[in-house]
């Protein structure tokens, strides 16, 4: 599996930091987000480095919709399969850590 050595979501697939898991196959993993913004805040992550969702898109989309897949499955358990997905992409744009994820907000309602 594709790592870097500088990741922080490199480092915590690979069990070298703690996470809360909430689901794991081969080839993703998600996890509670450290600072929830929602009732239900997980990030879903490809275990390969992929540093954003373009980049993802491009060069691995079974894996993107493999993603949404799991993102569909937490809102069907958290809240009748009804959640917000966002993929923040680009400094400018709110993205801190660059290794792809998903935020999946749910398990309750949210502002618009
Ligand atoms: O989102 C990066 C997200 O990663 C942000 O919501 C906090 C979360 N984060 C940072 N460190 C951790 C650890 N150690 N565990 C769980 N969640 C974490 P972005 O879209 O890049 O701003």
């Amino acid at each position: 599996m594709s790592q870097e050595s500088d990741c922080l979501f490199c480092k915590i697939i690979a069990g070298q930091i703690p996470s809360t898991k909430v689901y794991e196959d081969d080839t993703t993993y998600a996890f509670k987000d450290i600072n929830p913004k929602a009732k239900v805040h997980v990030l879903v992550v490809p275990k390969r480095h992929y540093g954003n969702v373009a980049a993802l898109a491009k060069q691995d989309p079974q894996e993107l919709s493999h993603i949404v897949e799991v993102a569909q499955s937490i809102a069907d358990k958290e809240f009748h399969g009804e959640y917000r997905l966002v993929f923040n992409t680009g400094r400018d744009a709110g993205q801190t850590v660059f290794h792809v994820h998903a935020h999946v907000l749910t398990g309750e309602v949210l502002d618009e």
